[in-house]
């Protein structure tokens, strides 16, 4: 069913706009006209607006404003990452459903899509704003073997694919705020949420949430967040086309991730540095025990933030908010 219609939709692509007949349609998909009929149905239900003329066929008038399967499906040439879809419309957060199906052995690149989450989450149990149809929302599964302490590394590897990707798409220039944060202009678009399952030596699976702000307005963000968030389309002064988005990430992240377990951490660190505003400057860390002040002075190969007090004390921070 995938098939066929993933078929029908890149010969509407191929069709640039144009009519495609429907003895065509039935000739190509080989069924019959009422099957034919009955798919196109199903494009509409999906919001693809197709118009149909007597003796012309069918054409795509305007593409719906979600991300579904098809949209992601289309054209992607990844070997692994995105290949093995869940989209769904409303979930509760797409980590919660990533761990699922990770415990039940969904292969690597499995990718867990939503237009929205009545309960997404960031890290420390910490609320993360996920309204419809806005927004990229979505957990990618990967299966690594390495011991667990290096699972951080694909935080970064995931924000330097993310960076790329929106450079890539867009012609906002983001930066990375360690460990997870990617901003604008100092406002938060993207936060990134690693989770794992792992026994004391090695890691069965990794769970990299991405929420990336994508077509909200000021407006449409909630009153707690709004002095600190941004989206693309704000920054771009335009609609972002989130399915192709999501598929630069995809690409980019799977050329890092191949490398990165072939070669190590050393690529990714490099570009993570690259893009990052927190290295090299005079930073506030607050961890769960202690707030220190001091100057970041870079990272270690296991993605441990180095902050030097002014003591001349370097501490290993593995985890915390920092503010510049
Ligand atoms: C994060 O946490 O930044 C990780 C967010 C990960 C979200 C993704 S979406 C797909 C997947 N499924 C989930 O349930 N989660 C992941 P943290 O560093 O703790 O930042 C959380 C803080 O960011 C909140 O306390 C707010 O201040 C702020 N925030 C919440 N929603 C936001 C949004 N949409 N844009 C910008 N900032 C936001």
């Amino acid at each position: 069913q995938t098939d066929i219609r993933r078929t029908l939709l890149e010969m509407f692509t191929n069709a640039e706009g144009e009519y495609v007949s429907g003895q065509r349609i039935s000739d190509l998909l080989g069924c019959s006209r009422t099957a034919v009929w009955k798919h196109i149905e199903d494009l509409r239900k999906e919001g693809y607006e197709l118009e149909a003329v007597r003796k012309k066929g069918y054409r795509i008038v305007t593409k719906p404003n979600k991300v579904s399967t098809n949209e992601l499906l289309l054209g992607l040439h990844t070997k692994k990452i995105g290949q093995n879809l869940h989209y769904e419309e409303t979930v509760d957060s797409t980590q919660k459903i990533a761990h699922r199906l990770a415990q039940e052995g969904a292969v690597e690149g499995t990718v867990i899509v939503a237009e929205e989450q009545t309960a997404g989450r960031g890290r420390l149990a910490r609320k993360w704003y996920s309204p419809k149809y806005t927004g990229v929302w979505m957990s990618i599964i990967l299966r690594p073997a390495i011991p667990p302490q290096h699972a951080p590394q694909l935080t970064l590897l995931a924000a330097v694919a993310i960076v790329q990707a929106i450079q890539e798409v867009t012609n906002v220039l983001p930066d990375i705020k360690w460990p997870n944060d990617i901003l604008v202009n100092n406002k938060k678009l993207v936060g990134i949420l690693t989770e794992m399952q792992a026994d004391v030596e090695q890691v069965h699976s990794v769970i990299i949430g991405i929420g990336i702000n994508v077509n909200q307005k000021l407006e449409h963000f909630d009153s707690d967040i709004q002095h600190l968030a941004t989206s693309l389309s704000i920054e771009e002064q335009k609609e972002v086309n989130r399915a192709a988005l999501m598929q630069a990430i995809f690409l980019k992240m799977e050329s890092l991730y191949e490398d990165y377990l072939e070669n190590g951490f050393g690529l990714v660190k490099h570009l993570w540095e690259s893009y990052s505003i927190s290295i090299g400057k005079r930073i506030i860390a607050r961890t769960l025990k202690a707030t220190i002040e001091g100057h970041a002075k870079g990272i270690t190969n296991d993605g441990v933030l180095l902050l030097e007090d002014d003591n001349g004390t370097v501490h290993h921070i593995h985890s915390a908010d920092i503010e510049l």
